[in-house]
């Protein structure tokens, strides 16, 4: 673990993903964070690559990839030894980053960065952790959730859960829905709808099977679960052997409120 010490006292640390590890698809990029008067956020940034385009680029030098979540709970270890932090209890972050959106659909070196920022507007960057993205020849599917967000509150009889996801050529995956599986703190729920269109997915990936009709969605009623945290996570079913993930996505949310 590194630990960082600042004059603004920050404390914290980039934990995953490992320094030169060679990924693909979903990957949690996680950490935690303190601060004497308290942190707003915890932005996961790259730095530019060859064919960036330049209105991507930040005043900061950097690219922008995603708002990192802090999850109460989830580090009691860091709690246990600085207790008397702002927000001790929730120390720990993540963010759940597809690695196909980062350049050349994710293939190649990528420099990530985790930038911490306190209520008083300082600024730290968490390190550097530098990693190979290997998605050309994945044979898995991939894909995500975009709602509900990771971290968010959800309410209501009808709450519409949407994602999507693509597999590589030749594979295909069935219009149906039938081998996507909603997966609600451990129980298969259903299949959603699926072989929807949308217009970001199908310029960003073209070329799959699914690519006109990626996305799916399932409608769920929130109110049959207890109110606290709920784990979903999506999988498809590829043959009767094999369960591949799209990567776990963990969601955090509260429902009924
Ligand atoms: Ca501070």
């Amino acid at each position: 673990m590194v630990l960082l010490k600042f004059r603004t006292i920050f404390l914290g640390s980039f934990d995953t993903p490992v320094h030169g590890s060679v990924v693909s698809g979903n990957i949690p990029v996680t950490g935690w964070a303190l601060d004497d008067i308290g942190i707003v956020s915890v932005k996961i940034k790259r730095d530019p690559v060859a064919g960036d385009p330049g209105g991507v680029i930040g005043p900061d030098g950097l690219v922008y990839i995603g708002e990192a979540v802090f999850i109460r709970g989830a580090r009691p270890d860091v709690e246990a030894v600085y207790p008397g932090y702002p927000n001790a209890d929730r120390a720990g972050w993540g963010y759940m980053m597809l690695t196909n959106f980062l350049p050349g659909q994710g293939n190649g070196v990528i420099r990530l960065h985790a930038i911490v920022e306190d209520t008083s507007g300082q600024i730290v960057d968490l390190g550097v952790r530098v990693i190979t993205c290997e998605n050309a020849y994945r044979v898995k599917p991939f894909g995500t959730i975009d709602t509900p967000r990771h971290g968010g509150l959800i309410s209501g009889d009808a709450f519409v859960n949407f994602g999507w996801a693509l597999t590589p050529s030749p594979k295909k995956i069935p219009r149906y829905g039938s081998t996507i599986n909603v997966i609600i703190d451990g129980k298969n729920v259903g299949h959603p709808t699926f072989d929807q269109y949308r217009e970001d997915i199908a310029t960003l990936f073209p070329g799959y099977i699914n690519s006109d009709g990626a996305v799916g969605y399932f409608i769920f009623d929130t109110t049959q679960y207890e109110n606290g945290v709920l784990r979903s996570l999506g999988a498809q079913r590829i043959t009767k052997v094999m369960l591949m993930g799209l990567a776990p996505v963990f969601l955090r949310y509260t429902t009924g409120l």
